[in-house]
């Protein structure tokens, strides 16, 4: 009799620490999902939602965009640029292109060659002040446009295709290769992420964002808008520590009971 209180209370009391050590984990959970939001900031980027330079309605520039620079491995576009034929640059556009005009501000930016599908990727690309962090949460999020085939412009039909990726001194982290599917005249949000790990081997390099016409399939002309980059720092190791020691902890008072059981 004597002996079975003292296992009743054995229980309770492991019953008890095993209750104590996964609020404990809970805790720690709760910092941790707690901690990047607080911390989180937006990576300054240059021109981010192509507003420079100033121009009128239904305008566009040809093969000027502050802030950002040609992206174009293969020498595409080399001839064409010779000849004063736009490839990138900022565009206004009107409500019957897109019903909301731009996404953010008065300009998008946009990326338009005409050559045949499977001629290779061109784009505009940025190289940030930034530099890649340790364990850090990286996220990038781009509005990217069909442009419609209004006004005459039937050469707009169709879609070539895009690619948004972030890279750390050239090499790429992540990237979106054309998985959404955007109809004639709509805009889509496009968001990538990237966790830097403590020993990422290109730490401390610069980031830089390409926005990528891949002239996968038939159409000519992307629009871009409203780049934003986040950086959030992710939980010291320490507090993944408190995690591992919470859940030990509600293990072995587990282990316990069943010891006692037996
Ligand atoms: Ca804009
Ligand atoms: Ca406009
Ligand atoms: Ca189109």
């Amino acid at each position: 009799m004597l002996s079975t209180n003292k296992i009743m209370i054995s229980k309770k009391i492991s019953t008890k620490i095993a209750y104590i050590a996964a609020i404990c984990a809970a805790i720690n959970i709760a910092a941790i999902t707690k901690t990047p939001t607080a911390n989180a900031a937006s990576l300054s980027i240059a021109n981010a939602g192509f507003e420079e330079p100033i121009i009128g309605e239904g305008e566009f520039t040809t093969n000027v965009l502050p802030g950002w620079t040609l992206y174009d491995p293969s020498n595409l576009t080399s001839a064409s640029i010779g000849v004063g034929e736009p490839i990138y640059g900022a565009y206004n556009p009107t409500a019957d292109v897109y019903f909301n005009e731009a996404p953010e501000g008065n300009n998008v930016g946009y990326v338009y060659l005409t050559y045949p599908p499977g001629s290779g990727a061109v784009g505009i690309s940025q190289t940030l002040t930034s530099l890649l962090t340790a364990n850090t949460k990286y996220t990038l999020q781009v509005e990217i446009a069909n442009i419609p085939p209004v006004n005459g412009f039937t050469i707009l039909d169709g879609f070539p295709g895009y690619a948004i990726q972030l890279l750390a001194g050239g090499t790429l982290l992540t990237q979106d290769f054309n998985s959404l599917s955007i109809i004639e005249g709509a805009f889509v949000t496009s968001t990538i992420s990237f966790i830097t790990s403590a020993n990422n081997p290109n730490l401390g390099q610069a980031l830089e964002i390409r926005l990528l016409n891949i002239l996968e399939s038939d159409g000519i002309e992307i629009n871009f808008d409203n780049v934003k980059l986040d950086a959030t720092p992710i939980p010291e190791p320490a507090s993944i520590l408190g995690i591992t020691f919470g859940f030990v902890g509600a293990s072995l008072a587990l282990k316990k009971r069943k010891m006692i059981r037996q």
